[in-house]
């Protein structure tokens, strides 16, 4: 059984009161919190062992590197990387796109080639590839949502063909939740010969992810939405893909020879590891992948499964409450945005505080989404596994406050 009161105690920042009521944190899909075994490994390195990576000869130097690449050994690990090579440390799910976009992209994208995402996607996963395409004359397609929060599979399906060189898509919507049906998704990309990459940002902390099952080719994930700290993320690719494409950012670190006539290559990873990297951040991504495991992926999906089912239960029951998104948990991830009535998503995220629960009110950088469901802005809970029942009691409790002192009669 998935035991969150004893989860609870591993994390210290959620044993306090804010606003004088005991904290409720409903905020993860902005960031997680940090348990103790994490904040204490970044700790340990700074007091015990500080020093750069890939440089020194002496010791504290040759642990530091050691400690740096076995926190990618053990991220490359939890996504079932064939090799720990594939896996190049970046500063979130935002450095890992971009790499893409100007890497990959820039070599291979072509006037007339096609590019399809969705009317889903974080900005992250859609602003470089409108660069891209205004750089290289290509074209971004945008799959529509349907009213139920799901993708429109059969545009997507129509607009498959020879000219689509990407597909990147969003493994769990920040907003809706959804998740698409990605495997059939990439059989169906790679059947007309383009590439699909996946934003993670969502999908790694909260469900098993293997990237050898699903067949992707990139994919992209934050450690601090995954109980790591903020500054480090990662990109995933294959061998193959990642040996071809010319490095993202030059420097130190990823060059194998400089001479004043030009310079060569470091190897996988290296290449795409420009300059001094976030190194207690890495090790303390690789301890909370520790912790992950630890609970097991599979759990805290179900957990999250059954913890969304009953907020959907007792949500849908707060009067003007609209959620946004499937209904059914199964195909969808914690993450449930709401507006109630007229009331402004501030006011009410500002009363929630008020109450101790914090909560994310905005646009949730999908401005194309909100467009769409004609919105400026929604509220959204999102969960994670610390977060209970109660919790959500107290939402709804902290909601229905809101309505009383935010509604004119
Ligand atoms: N979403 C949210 O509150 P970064 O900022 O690079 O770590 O992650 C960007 C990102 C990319 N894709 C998806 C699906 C995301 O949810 C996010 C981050 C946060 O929803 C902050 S805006």
């Amino acid at each position: 059984m998935f035991n969150t009161k004893k989860i609870r105690q591993d994390f210290p920042i959620l044993d306090q009161k804010t606003n004088n009521k005991p904290l409720i944190y409903l905020d993860s899909g902005a960031s997680s919190q940090k348990p103790q075994t994490v904040i204490e490994s970044m700790d340990t390195y700074y007091r015990q062992y500080n020093a750069n990576v890939h440089r020194g000869i002496y010791q504290l130097s040759e642990k530091a590197s050691a400690a740096y690449e076995n926190a990618r050994k053990k991220v490359a690990r939890f996504i079932n990387a064939s090799t720990w090579r594939e896996l190049i440390f970046t500063r979130n799910t935002t450095e890992s796109i971009n790499l893409v976009a100007y890497s990959w992209g820039l070599a291979n994208i072509k006037p007339g080639d096609i590019i399809i995402t969705t009317e889903m996607e974080h900005h992250a996963n859609l602003v470089p590839w409108q660069q891209l395409a205004a750089q290289t004359g290509a074209m971004v397609k945008y799959i529509p949502i349907t009213e139920q929060g799901y993708l429109d599979l059969a545009k997507y399906e129509a607009w498959l063909s020879p000219a689509v060189k990407l597909v990147a898509i969003t493994q769990m919507s920040n907003v809706l939740g959804t998740i698409p049906p990605i495997k059939t998704m990439i059989k169906q990309a790679h059947a007309v010969g383009a590439l699909v990459l996946l934003d993670g940002a969502q999908s790694v902390p909260h469900m098993p992810v293997d990237v050898q099952t699903l067949d992707c080719d990139f994919l992209a994930f934050s450690g601090h939405k995954m109980l790591g700290p903020t500054g480090i993320g990662a990109l995933w690719s294959r061998k193959d893909i990642l040996s071809a494409m010319p490095p993202f950012m030059t420097g130190g670190d990823m060059i194998k020879r400089v001479t004043l006539e030009g310079s060569t290559w470091n190897s996988l990873p290296w290449k795409f590891e420009a300059g001094t990297p976030a190194i207690a951040e890495a090790i303390g991504f690789g301890e909370a992948v520790e912790y992950l495991d630890g609970l097991g992926m599979a759990n805290i999906r179900q957990h999250e499964i059954e913890l969304t089912s009953y907020a959907l239960e007792q949500l849908n029951q707060v009067e003007g409450l609209q959620i946004y998104g499937p209904q059914n948990p199964q195909d969808r991830g914690g993450a449930i945005a709401f507006t109630m009535g007229d009331i402004h998503p501030h006011d009410i995220a500002a009363v929630l505080d008020g109450e101790g629960i914090a909560i994310r009110a905005g646009h949730h950088c999908a401005m194309p989404l909100h467009d769409k469901l004609g919105l400026p802005a929604t509220t959204r809970a999102s969960f994670y596994i610390y977060n209970t029942a109660e919790d959500v009691d107290r939402l709804v409790e902290g909601l229905d406050k809101a309505r009383e002192l935010l509604t004119r009669d």
